[in-house]
């Protein structure tokens, strides 16, 4: 057996009822979380054996007892835990590696680790947490097994079994999670597929495969509804691996591309063809990195060190965004004749940088993964990367090879380089315009019809479609609380527009001074005229288009307003129900059939094509009147679905679009963008 697995190597050793007795300490916690965790324990140590480069398959296979336990099978073709016996500690060193905490050894120096974390006790911690175990390794055509029971082994030894393996060498560990310590056993596939997703991308060549063999899954048992609904089980592989036959609950995650492909994957509307990549080894670290622009505003970096995700970022996000930044400021410098814009001619004329960061993180999709040594995480949830000889390393490299890209690659270089002037152009307009917007901040210029009181907490704004709305809004309006901004026609679309256009379109600005609070990274909370911002549309299709208008530029403009629960929605009627001296006003039509049920015979039945049909006193009475309107509170519980949606929405395509909104604007209840 290797060498280096010596005595050395063995630290502590520790029983495992430490581990039965405070699980949290081990495992974060015994719910959900905690349970996920023991796969990845598991799967991390399988993840390690194929960085190391002795590893090029594994297989998750979700699976049931008879009893109706859940059991989790992990597979690798690695080199097999050893099974010798360890010449200090009289046992085979795959039973110290199951059932001794601190004996995981650090074998493997020169290689890059995921299970770090924890110290190597990983396989141990879970095996003490797990009502059966059972690890079988294949080793010199030998393949052998030990099983344990709530972490002690139950078979004296290892025992050499007879048994068909597909690979040469490899570990199959099973383990039922155990019930007295967990708070639920069922394990979530979606959780489990999208990690081994993204385990495939950041490992490229890796096959992981994801078998759901249960019966009665737990969604099952749900009710089924639209929404929740998960999309069918598909089978993501490169162009070579392919299969008809496959079951339904089969997944295989392959790519040859690795983080290209994940790029890929989250590029929407690509502005360029050819993607700068590369993958390098330095100063014993792997640096990989992959970047496309799409033609949306916002950016998305996502940073990996050791496969783990660096949601805070940390150094080699630092490193990568200076390279880049740098890196298109030389291009341009040489390549002068690409840039329009006389302000910027003028700065590359002067040998100035002409791109700041933002300028060139407009529209970026990226994935950074770092491969080290001995990564350093830091902050309170240890997902920030500390290591500071990472930045230089990774900047340089970003600078190197984003350049010989975008000399190698002019057609997309041009694109790309188009895409940072526009930003950059836009800065610039920005400024101007935010020094506007100040100058005649809070005047009540334009058509804001303001109220009397001064708190901002007693204070509502509605923004009115319509100038004939408007006037019988103000009319109607409790002037002492509620103001009026009409608005005209269609607010422009800021999600396909872009900002430029925005910023010229006039009602968007009057809406930002009269909320006077600026706006994107201006914006102050605290300066908010209005805690009840309304939006007040007809209940038709064109009423709701403009309200997704409203949200999206909200959304992009004010999120925090959204945030603290200032944004609203009015439900106009849509008919008046009459009877004698009884009138009412509903909703929908399914409300004016019930009233129609309900009072009988004849009622007198008006619709209402447009809030410009109605008089102020019905204005009035229907939406403003706060002890008879029904407002709809706009929250969001989920930034990325809504960024979704609002691709949907308000993207290049309209079909899907028309679709959303005849669908979901009808019916809205409680309006989580
Ligand atoms: C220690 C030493 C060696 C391999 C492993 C651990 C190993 C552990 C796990 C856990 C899941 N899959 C695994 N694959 C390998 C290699 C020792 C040698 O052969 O030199």
């Amino acid at each position: 057996m290797s060498s280096e697995y010596g005595a050395s190597s063995i630290q502590v050793l520790e029983g495992l009822e430490a581990v039965r007795r405070r699980p949290a300490m081990y495992i974060g916690s015994i719910d959900e979380n905690g349970l996920h965790h023991l796969v990845w324990e598991i799967v991390d140590n399988s993840v390690d054996e194929a960085m190391a480069g002795f590893c090029d398959s594994i297989k998750v296979i979700l699976s049931q007892t008879e009893h109706g336990q859940e059991s989790i099978t992990i597979q690798d073709n690695g080199r097999g835990i050893p099974t010798e016996i360890h010449p200090d500690y009289n046992i085979s060193s795959l039973e110290l590696v199951t059932t001794r905490l601190h004996s995981g050894g650090k074998f493997d120096h020169e290689s890059y680790k995921v299970s770090g974390g924890l110290h190597g006790v990983g396989i141990a911690v879970v095996n003490a947490l797990s009502s059966w175990m059972q690890v079988k390794v294949k080793r010199d055509n030998l393949v052998q097994m030990q099983e344990y029971v709530r972490g002690e082994t139950i078979s004296h030894g290892v025992i050499t079994i007879e048994e068909e393996w597909d690979y040469e060498s490899g570990t199959h560990i099973t383990f039922i999670p155990d019930p007295e310590i967990f708070e639920v056993t069922q394990i979530e596939v979606v959780t489990i597929r999208n990690r081994l997703r993204e385990l495939a991308f950041l490992n490229k060549g890796l096959t992981i495969t994801l078998i759901d063999e249960r019966k009665h899954k737990p969604s099952d048992s749900e009710p089924q509804t639209e929404s929740v609904q998960d999309e069918s089980p598909d089978v993501e592989v490169d162009d070579e691996v392919t299969d008809e036959d496959l079951p339904v609950n089969e997944w295989i995650f392959h790519f040859d591309g690795g983080i290209k492909a994940y790029v890929d994957q989250l590029v929407t509307n690509r502005v360029h063809d050819d993607m700068p990549y590369f993958d390098e080894n330095i100063e014993k670290m792997q640096v990989e990195v992959a970047l496309a622009y799409d033609r949306s505003e916002r950016d998305l970096i996502n940073t990996f060190t050791n496969n783990i995700n660096t949601r805070h970022g940390g150094t080699h996000l630092s490193g990568f965004k200076s390279g880049l930044t740098r890196a298109l400021n030389a291009y341009v410098l040489k390549n002068e004749q690409l840039i329009k814009n006389s302000h910027l001619k003028k700065g590359l004329k002067e040998k100035r940088s002409i791109f700041t960061g933002n300028d060139v993180r407009e529209g970026l999709v990226a994935v950074v993964s770092l491969k080290i040594m001995n990564p350093q995480f830091e902050g309170q949830t240890k997902s920030k990367l500390g290591n500071s000889e990472v930045k230089g390393v990774v900047e340089s490299c970003v600078y190197e090879n984003v350049l010989k890209f975008l000399d190698e690659h002019p057609d997309s270089s041009r694109s790309i380089i188009e895409k940072c002037e526009a930003a950059a152009t836009l800065r610039m307009r920005f400024r101007q315009i935010r020094e506007a917007v100040r100058k005649t901040q809070g005047k009540g210029s334009g058509k804001l019809v303001d109220c009397a009181v001064s708190d901002p907490a007693k204070r509502e704004l509605f923004l009115v479609e319509g100038d004939s709305a408007g006037g019988s809004a103000i009319e109607g309006r409790f002037s002492e609380f509620q103001a009026i901004l009409p608005l005209r026609g269609k607010v422009i679309n800021v999600e396909k527009a872009r900002l430029e256009k925005a910023m010229k379109n006039k009602e968007i600005l009057e809406i930002i001074r009269a909320i006077g609070a600026s706006y994107k990274e201006h914006f102050k909370i605290e300066k908010v005229r209005y805690h009840k911002i309304v939006l007040l549309m007809d209940a038709d299709i064109d009423g709701h288009h403009i309200v997704c208008l409203l949200l999206t530029f909200f959304f992009r403009y004010m999120p925090e307003l959204i945030d603290e629960g200032y944004l609203y929605i009015a439900q106009p009627p849509l008919f008046r129900v009459k009877k004698g001296n009884k009138e009412i006003y509903v909703l929908s039509e399914q409300e004016r059939d019930e009233i129609i049920q309900t009072w009988g015979g004849r009622p007198e039945i008006s619709r209402f094509k447009g809030l410009g049909e109605m008089n102020p006193i019905q204005l009035r009475e229907t939406v403003m009147d706060p002890e008879k309107r029904t407002l709809l509170q706009v929250t969001r519980k989920n930034l990325i679905d809504a960024e979704r949606m609002f691709v949907t929405l308000m993207g290049e395509e309209v079909a899907p679009r028309r679709e959303f909104i005849e669908t979901h604007a009808l019916e809205v209840q409680n309006l989580d963008i």
